[in-house]
């Protein structure tokens, strides 16, 4: 038994300089852990509040002073002398404590920091590695999936508002066979991102790297894009639709205006209609294993259509659609909008609301993909938390880039690890 004495926390910086929040938690037994949070840039409006400071005058107004403070005044003191493993008591306490409906009280960026920072104390505590502590949550509110090193999504090419600005889709994936081991996979998503660094730089067209380390080309579309991609796989050992796939991300909210979508690819704006039909084109030439966000967060009856469409061919996932919340899972499953959630615990603000999220997910035979944030620490929290839950992908951005890699290289030790015990 070991009891949370004190939590506290202070503001750090992300991935792209901007400010974000990181907590402690001591135990009495003297075991401390660390935990900071990610943040989004295409942010769907249905995520639990993600508190800023909003002053011009410090940090551009992204500061996070006081989700720090409701931290070290509040959400801290309110999980003082809590057991640590009981995370289901401490994630309703944080709840109780916040009150509102989306967390925005206190922030779930606060809250967040709080939840991680006793789950990596009570692994500790329990003298378990971190993903199989998040395990043995993940069964205690019945998750059946066993611990598994989940296939990675790569995302390769940076566009929307993680790129250069001339792309309108936010990601263009490529996926290793679910047949592959992680390492292997890790393998293959490294030379054709070498590869496909070669390509762009001989067609003149590399621009650096985007937020997530995927390549921010100067291209004219994004149909332009997937096709870079396929030229550059056929340059590797890899066989595309064998031993790779292609995914998107489109983001659609981000250029959602007025009712009409705008994309490079097309003279005039498209109705919903008309970009369905584009999918259905882009589909025809590059057999996309999955689309995220293929329309804008409230547009159940395109989803539906569109799910209903492409269903048993492409995986159809929802981020801003879903947000990790609850109600809108249970409106989707019921709805058939689609057949994968990404996973985002920031979006929510608890461990436990993130668990019992995936638990229904999964029990409505979804596919289930563990995100980074397009602003990430070093933190590697999610690669365990990935694990532990049995995810069946992790989206961590592409092998580039400290705070993607070390994610990915979470997850070859644990590989590695979960083989020397299973030799044991
Ligand atoms: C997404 C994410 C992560 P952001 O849309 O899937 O890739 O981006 O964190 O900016 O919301
Ligand atoms: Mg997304």
């Amino acid at each position: 038994m070991s009891k949370i004495s004190k939590v506290w926390a202070r503001q750090i910086i992300d991935s792209r300089g901007i400010p974000t929040v990181e907590a402690a938690c001591l135990l009495d037994t003297n075991e401390i852990a660390v935990a900071s949070v990610p943040g989004g840039t295409s942010t769907g409006t249905h995520e639990a509040v993600d508190l800023r400071d909003n002053d011009p005058q410090n940090w551009m107004g992204k500061g996070v002073s006081k989700a720090v403070t409701n931290v070290n005044d509040v959400l801290g003191p309110g999980v003082w002398g809590m057991e640590v493993t009981d995370q289901e008591r401490i994630d309703a306490r944080l709840i109780e404590l916040d009150g509102t409906k989306n967390k925005s009280k206190y922030g779930a960026n606060a809250i967040l920091s709080v939840s991680v920072a006793a789950l990596k104390a009570a692994a500790l505590a329990s003298k378990q590695p971190l993903y199989m502590w998040v395990s043995t949550l993940a069964k205690r509110a019945g998750i059946k999936e066993e611990i598994r090193v989940p296939n990675p999504i790569f995302n390769m090419i940076n566009g929307g508002l993680h790129g250069a600005g001339n792309l309108d889709f936010q990601e263009f994936h490529v996926i290793p066979a679910t047949s592959k081991s992680f390492s292997d996979s890790l393998r293959s998503g490294v030379e054709i991102y070498l590869t496909l660094g070669n390509d762009l730089e001989r067609r003149g067209a590399i621009h650096s790297v985007g937020d997530e380390g995927g390549y921010a080309p100067n291209l004219f579309t994004n149909a332009d894009a997937l096709e870079v991609l396929y030229e550059s796989i056929k340059q590797t050992p890899y066989q595309m639709g064998r031993d790779v796939f292609l995914g998107l991300d489109v983001a659609a909210s981000v250029f959602y205006k007025n009712g009409t979508y705008t994309i490079r690819d097309k003279s005039s704006p498209l109705t919903d209609e008309g970009l369905l039909e584009y999918y259905k084109y882009v589909n025809s030439q590059y057999h996309l294993a999955l689309i995220e966000d293929p329309f804008h967060e409230d547009a159940w009856e395109s989803w539906k259509k569109l799910f209903d469409t492409f269903q048993g061919q492409v995986t159809v996932v929802g981020d801003d659609l879903l947000a990790t919340n609850m109600e809108r899972v249970q409106k989707a499953i019921t709805e058939k909008a689609c057949n994968a959630i990404l996973v985002k615990p920031n979006q929510v603000g608890t461990i436990t609301e993130t668990i019992q999220v995936i638990k229904t997910a999964r029990e409505a035979q979804w596919k289930i993909i563990t995100s980074h944030r397009s602003g990430e620490t070093n933190d590697w929290f999610i690669a365990d938390f990935a694990v532990g839950v049995g995810s069946d992908y992790v989206k961590f951005g592409a092998p580039s880039r400290g705070e993607r890699v070390v994610k990915y290289n979470r997850l070859l030790s644990i590989e590695a690890e979960l083989l020397l015990r299973s030799q044991k």
